[in-house]
């Protein structure tokens, strides 16, 4: 009865009240009265812990014991976030903690905010691995997460005078209240050394891999709570140190300083995150990170699996290992070696279990972070799992001459080990040949997969090539980035929404609705205040939510083609000057350049010299605002997306996977104006191709495009691109650095230009046009917004869950008590 619901309301509100208070006094050690806001967070966060630990623990063990089969999910990065709100939500505490914080003069949002982000991640790719997790707990699915617990995550970007300033990133310096350290689970994992071989008495051979120099893996787990179902499930993050404090040797030779500088080369390990997303640069360190997630990982399930079998028999019924990207491909490898060397199985046997346990998602069709490592750096720091390579490999040559004989080109192209003179190892055949199966991340991207990059391999094995479209969870980029929308929804909907999106769809007739659009238009309004506020705070840029905010936030990348974003704002700001009216615009763009990636930096550079051109002309006050906001995370996508009109995802056709990015603004009513690349070819179906700005080249044009590409002949045949060009000759943005601003303008004009951005921007100035006209209709665009909303539901991560679980992983969902 209700009048139950409030009682244990009321005794849930005090036990949580008086939980923060015992923390803050006997766990932290403070003066309730007195302390610091980051105790009082801990305090509250170490509350809501206290509430995951049951969970937490009754999951485990039906994992461990009960589960028939579970997943485990190899990533090298998860970009999670901030883990308060989302476990508070998750576990259906918000009430009382909020009437227990109030009690103590406090709000959840403010004690929030406090929180650090994780961010082990780049972007895209980490940050689904992060949905991923979210939606298996609320699943119910045994999926456990494995990846490195680095000391430094994603670096923190500040601008100063236009440029990128890296940052290290510092987040564990206040301590992580959501981690256990598992010393208990500790293992060992090899780098150098070198291999001998033992003739036995029966005459077989093994190889032994020996003198090699070992590096502890520790465990820290963090829960990944699932929505209201009593789930939690695990992201299991390895930390490496010294295997010996010090080596003996070395310190009886009074090599005592030797001896500690091995202890730091260990900890190097999992130091910091990789800032690259996009080219590999072969660095010797990241091997040794692939190859100690890889290692540490697989000991750990095939630790757990034997704690309740003898031997490996029915293993490959009961475990997959999803491979996120080509990162953990030397998982193949790794499992043959601890399978072969260490539990001494048959190769046969040994790789029978392997091509029914591996599956491999690819991320990217980009070349450049198509990841290959020269044979010789990996043989020199992993000898024996290259040994297991080129085995792998020579057989899988053997198969290829029965399968496909005399093509000698063929065979040389799909080779895991290139026949070069300098021979590289492709980790994307490598996991191709050991998976069973490989999929991309959107219609277009697996279909490209399939007829181009891994043609070979699809005429070979078709029955391994599929597709997953991605997703995001509605939970973090719905239900708690936006609890204005979520309100209505609950109220127009019910609640169930959260769990069973498709309920969305019943928002579809409402769009017509006047009373609706303007509830709607409410929230909107708001949600653009509170981003207006943030931009406000970064930028100190002042902008009024009756403007258009037009977005583009993502890594910083030419293929993004966030240039296309800022010579439209030009292009506006010229009009403008010269008299012609358009509606008042907010062009907000943010994102990270890797450090080294000159182009990307010097786009940003190009971007805040517009900017600081257009917003400190009165001529255009009220009408045109440009803003870079610094530090682009999840955190900062949280009060970006719900506040958005206009989502760009404008990158040139058949260079982008999938996207995530656009399925977040989708969700949360933001119309997309985009190219037909990754998953917006599937977010324009779904929506209609009414409630779309779509502009471009094809995939198929941008293929014939090459070769014949005139850039200067597009500009001379229109008059707003020689318009827009000419602003540019003559230095209208020039302020500070007019070589670098010239390079990226020059690039864009060259008929070289890989992105083709000249060639798409007409196109893209025609769809503004249109954005602009729908836009001064609102009732129209409000039913778009509306209608985007309504029709996202396919692109929650629980939709991708299932998906997976049908077609790869076949787990049985648990339940728990809630
Ligand atoms: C090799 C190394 C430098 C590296 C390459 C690529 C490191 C990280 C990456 C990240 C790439 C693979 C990535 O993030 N890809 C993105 O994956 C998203 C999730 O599937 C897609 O939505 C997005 O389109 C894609 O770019």
């Amino acid at each position: 009865t209700w009048e139950d619901r409030l009682l244990s309301l009321q005794s849930d509100t005090q036990s949580l009240r008086d939980s923060v208070i015992r923390h803050l006094s006997q766990t932290l050690g403070r003066d309730v009265g007195n302390t610091s806001a980051q105790y009082l967070y801990k305090a509250v966060a170490l509350s809501v812990r206290d509430r995951l630990m049951q969970r937490w623990l009754a999951t485990r063990q039906t994992v461990e014991v009960d589960a028939p089969r579970q997943t485990c999910y190899l990533s090298m990065e998860y970009l999670m976030g901030r883990a308060l709100r989302n476990a508070v939500h998750n576990l259906s505490l918000g009430e009382e903690l909020g009437a227990a914080l109030e009690e103590l003069g406090l709000t959840l949002e403010k004690i929030e905010q406090l929180e650090t982000d994780a961010g082990l991640g780049n972007g895209g790719l980490g940050r689904l691995a992060a949905c991923f997790l979210d939606s298996c707990a609320s699943l119910g699915l045994p999926v456990t997460g494995y990846g490195l617990r680095y000391r430094y995550g994603m670096f923190r970007q500040s601008i100063h005078e236009g440029h990128q300033i890296e940052h290290p990133d510092n987040w564990l310096n206040e301590g992580h209240i959501w981690e256990l350290e598992r010393p208990e689970l500790s293992c060992s994992v090899r780098f150098g050394g070198r291999v001998e071989l033992l003739t036995q008495e029966d005459g077989s051979v093994i190889h032994r891999w020996v003198d090699t120099d070992d590096v502890r893996a520790v465990p820290f787990d963090v829960p990944v709570p699932g929505y209201a179902n009593g789930v939690v499930n695990t992201l299991r993050l390895w930390s490496s140190t010294a295997t010996h404090e010090f080596n003996l040797s070395e310190f009886n030779a009074g090599g005592y300083t030797e001896a500690v500088s091995a202890k730091n080369s260990a900890e190097n390990i999992s130091m910091v995150l990789y800032p690259n997303d996009s080219s590999e640069n072969g660095k010797a360190l990241r091997l040794r990170q692939q190859y100690f997630l890889v290692s540490a990982s697989l000991q750990d399930a095939l630790r757990i699996w034997l704690l309740k079998n003898d031997g490996f028999t029915g293993f490959a019924d009961a475990y997959c290992f999803q491979l996120n990207d080509t990162h953990p491909s030397l998982a193949v490898a790794e499992l043959m070696r601890l399978l072969v060397d260490e539990h001494e199985l048959s190769w046969d046997d040994a790789w029978s279990i392997t091509t029914r346990v591996m599956a491999y998602t690819n991320h990217t069709l980009l070349p450049e972070a198509l990841e290959c490592w020269s044979l010789a750096l990996i043989g020199g720091l992993l000898p024996r799992p290259t040994e297991i390579i080129q085995e792998i490999n020579r057989r899988f040559l053997r198969e290829l001459e029965e399968a496909m004989p005399a093509q000698l080109q063929q065979h040389a192209e799909m080779s895991i080990i290139s026949f070069d003179e300098h021979p590289v190892v492709r980790m994307a055949h490598l996991a191709i040949v050991g998976s069973f199966s490989i999929n991309g991340v959107a219609a277009l991207h697996s279909r490209l997969l399939q007829e181009g990059l891994f043609k070979n391999f699809n005429t070979l094995w078709p029955e391994r090539f599929n597709n997953k479209t991605n997703g995001v969870t509605q939970r973090r980029w719905l239900a708690y980035c936006n609890p204005l929308l979520s309100n209505l929804l609950d109220k127009v909907l019910g609640e169930q929404w959260v769990s069973q999106l498709e309920q969305l769809e019943q928002l579809a007739p409402m769009a017509e609705s006047d009373t609706f659009q303007s509830h709607w238009n409410t929230i909107r309004r708001q949600n653009k205040q509170a981003l207006a506020q943030l931009v406000a705070e970064r930028s100190g840029v002042i902008v009024s939510p009756d403007m258009l905010f037009d977005v583009q936030v993502k890594r910083m990348h030419e293929y993004k083609r966030q240039l296309l974003c800022v010579l439209h704002a030009v292009h506006v700001y010229l009009d403008l000057l010269d008299g012609r009216e358009h509606p008042p615009r907010f062009v907000l763009i943010a994102g990270k350049a890797a450090p080294g990636y000159y182009m990307a930096k010097s786009i940003i550079k190009l971007i805040n010299n517009v900017a600081e051109v257009i917003n400190n002309d009165e001529r255009v006050e009220g009408k045109l605002k440009l803003v870079f906001l610094p530090d682009y995370n999840v955190s900062a996508m949280e009060v970006i997306c719900p506040a958005a009109d206009l989502s760009e995802q404008v990158s040139t056709a058949g260079k982008e996977a999938s996207g995530t990015g656009n399925m977040k603004f989708m969700m949360n009513g933001a119309v997309t104006i985009g190219t037909l690349d990754g998953a917006n070819v599937e977010i324009r179906e779904a929506v209609g191709e009414a409630n779309f700005f779509l502009f471009g080249l094809t995939v198929d044009q941008v293929d014939e495009c090459r070769g014949n590409y005139s850039p200067a002949d597009i500009i001379a045949g229109d008059e707003r691109l020689s318009r827009l060009f000419a602003a540019f000759d003559d230095g209208m943005f020039d302020e500070g650095e007019p070589g670098l601003i010239r390079n990226v303008i020059d690039a864009a004009r060259s008929a070289h230009d890989s992105w083709l951005t000249v060639a798409d921007l007409p196109a893209y100035l025609d769809a503004q046009m249109q954005v602009e006209a729908v836009w001064e209709n609102s009732a129209e665009w409000t039913r778009m917004s509306i209608l985007n909303t309504a029709h996202s539901s396919r692109f929650s991560t629980d939709r991708t869950m299932r998906d997976y679980n049908r077609d790869i992983w076949r787990l049985q969902p648990m339940t728990l008590p809630e």
